[in-house]
């Protein structure tokens, strides 16, 4: 059954592998561990059980053969220089990437993109099968890898099978635009348990077995039929992830780092307030619809540096897809002109990055921001809103959030925008950067409570017990289903109000 002579009862398979080949001054190479959430997430999930990582190693031609890291055993998949183009920055990126955000920028389809997907995603399933021990649990991660799971299931039907989704899961409209619809439906369904990030991303994909596939759907779960007549029950249901509460709470606590924040604050004058972008340079995170907010502010004279400064950092991402190069170009050239007009000698409006930063340093630039500002046009959860909030051991800052991300239906105590209403936009920024010190402590305080209560090892042993029960079993226990009940109750009466605020800006 397996061409592996090790085998694991634990498998994860995502796209990368959790670490970065990195080459070192003597021109010698060594492997790190990836700074990444998941990463985090799913070395304490490891930890302590024979656990291996299915996934590529971040370069083009050969995989480098198997290795341990950290007692984890890697198993690379290779991908060509053509299947890094079509499989990840195509299909991946370009196609499921627009569709499941929204179709905020239009999506790409191409034949031989879907052909190279289900090319790679077998790859990926035989690596699964080569390293998976009899009746082991394969934990497959995210939209590139949404054919794995029914591929496994036919070589494999001994293991246990669940998929998570770190990005929304668009509306049937949206999805049912996807040639390929129906087999990236069925590639799902060969999981036991399917986790979302937030209720309506399960709701939609239940809709989509329903409305594509005619299946039968109840609560949670939908039923199908295989060729040989048996029936199959999968389960749906919001998992949102979070973040390592302790590890950051105690990285801030640091004090290196909080010395660095008061450098940042130093070099950047010692203004009034800080506002802070973090973002990968992504179309989804409303990096352009921020920048128009603030460059409105400055125009009005409601904010001016050196009193006002705003910082945006820019993560370097997917450079050689099309859309992300014309973003790169539009944010940095309204950068300039902000800057050009309402800069001065040694006084910059928008201090832009376009950087990545070791994560201590990430910490300092959260502990130093007077004002998180959060606006994605749609984002799976966005992990940097947790980040923030876990970094405030001081009680101060605020947070702007979108409505938009899956944050939002967390953390309620934000100061909610909608970053599509320009106008709304400003006035969150000036409240949150008026409120009284008070007020922004109260909020604060309540996040840090929610983030510490849910953090990502909760998140993380959640999705395997939900696996474990799956599909017999309901998924949560009476409590968590009153929890849940009660969140979404919350969701709905902070939604209401927040709309009610709104009502009077733009209706
Ligand atoms: C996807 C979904 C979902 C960023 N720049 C640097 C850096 N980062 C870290 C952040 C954060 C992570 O990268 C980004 O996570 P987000 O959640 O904000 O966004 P995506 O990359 O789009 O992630 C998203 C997530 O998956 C998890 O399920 O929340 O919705 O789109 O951890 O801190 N880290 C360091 N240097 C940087 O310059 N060290």
């Amino acid at each position: 059954m397996s061409g592996s002579t090790h085998t694991f009862d634990l498998v994860v398979a995502a796209n990368r592998l959790p670490v970065d080949r990195v080459v070192l001054p003597d021109g010698g190479t060594e492997w790190r561990r990836s700074p990444g959430g998941l990463v985090t997430a799913m070395e304490s999930v490891m930890r302590g059980r024979e656990g291996a990582w299915v996934g590529w190693a971040g370069e083009a031609g050969d995989a480098p053969e198997p290795f341990e890291e950290d007692g984890m055993f890697l198993r690379p998949v290779p991908l060509s220089e053509d299947e890094v183009a079509y499989y990840y920055e195509g299909f991946a990126n370009d196609t499921l990437w627009p569709i499941y955000h929204d179709v905020i920028v239009p999506a790409t389809f191409h034949r031989l993109w879907w052909t190279a997907y289900e090319k790679v995603n077998r790859r990926f399933a035989e690596a699964i099968c080569d390293v998976a021990a009899e009746g082991a649990t394969v934990w497959v991660h995210d939209y590139q890898l949404q054919l794995v799971p029914a591929m496994v299931r036919e070589m494999r039907p001994d293991v246990r099978i669940g998929w998570f989704n770190h990005i929304p899961f668009p509306p049937v409209e949206l999805f049912a635009q996807l040639p390929w619809r129906r087999r990236l439906v069925e590639g799902l369904l060969g999981a036991d348990f399917l986790g979302f990030q937030r209720v309506a991303d399960a709701h939609n994909f239940l809709r989509a077995c329903r409305q594509l596939l005619g299946l039968s759907t109840k609560g949670e779960t939908v039923t199908s039929t295989l060729e040989d007549g048996q029936t199959r029950v999968v389960r749906a249901s919001a998992i949102p992830i979070s973040v390592d509460f302790t590890g950051l709470e105690e990285l801030s606590r640091r004090p290196e780092v909080i010395q660095r924040a008061k450098e940042i604050r130093e070099s950047l004058g010692n203004p009034e307030t800080i506002f802070l972008g973090v973002d990968r340079l992504d179309y989804t995170k409303g990096i352009r619809h921020r920048l128009k907010a603030y460059a409105e502010l400055l125009e009005d004279g409601e904010v001016s540096p050196p009193e006002q400064v705003f910082m945006q950092v820019a993560t370097p991402s997917r450079e050689r897809v099309d859309a992300y190069r014309e973003l790169r170009e539009e944010v940095e050239k309204e950068v300039g002109r902000v800057n050009g007009e309402y800069g001065d000698i040694g006084s910059a409006a928008v201090h832009y990055l376009h950087h990545s930063y070791p994560r201590d340093e990430m910490a300092a630039m959260f502990l130093a921001a007077d004002v998180l500002l959060v606006t994605p046009l749609r984002d799976g959860m966005n992990l940097v809103a947790k980040e923030y909030v876990a970094c405030r051991h001081d009680g101060a800052g605020a947070l702007v959030l979108s409505e938009f991300t899956g944050a939002w239906h967390e953390l309620h105590q934000a100061y909610v925008c909608n970053p599509h209403d320009i106008a709304g936009l400003k006035q969150t920024i000036l409240t949150a950067m008026r409120a009284p010190e008070a007020e922004r402590r109260r909020r604060m305080k309540a996040m840090r409570r929610r983030v510490a209560d849910h953090d990502v090892q909760r998140w993380a042993s959640r999705f395997l017990e939900a696996l474990e029960q799956a599909p017999a079993k309901p998924t949560r226990t009476p409590r968590e289903q009153r929890e849940d009940e009660a969140q979404a109750a919350a969701d709905d009466k902070a939604e209401q109000r927040h709309h009610a605020e709104h009502a009077g800006v733009n209706g």
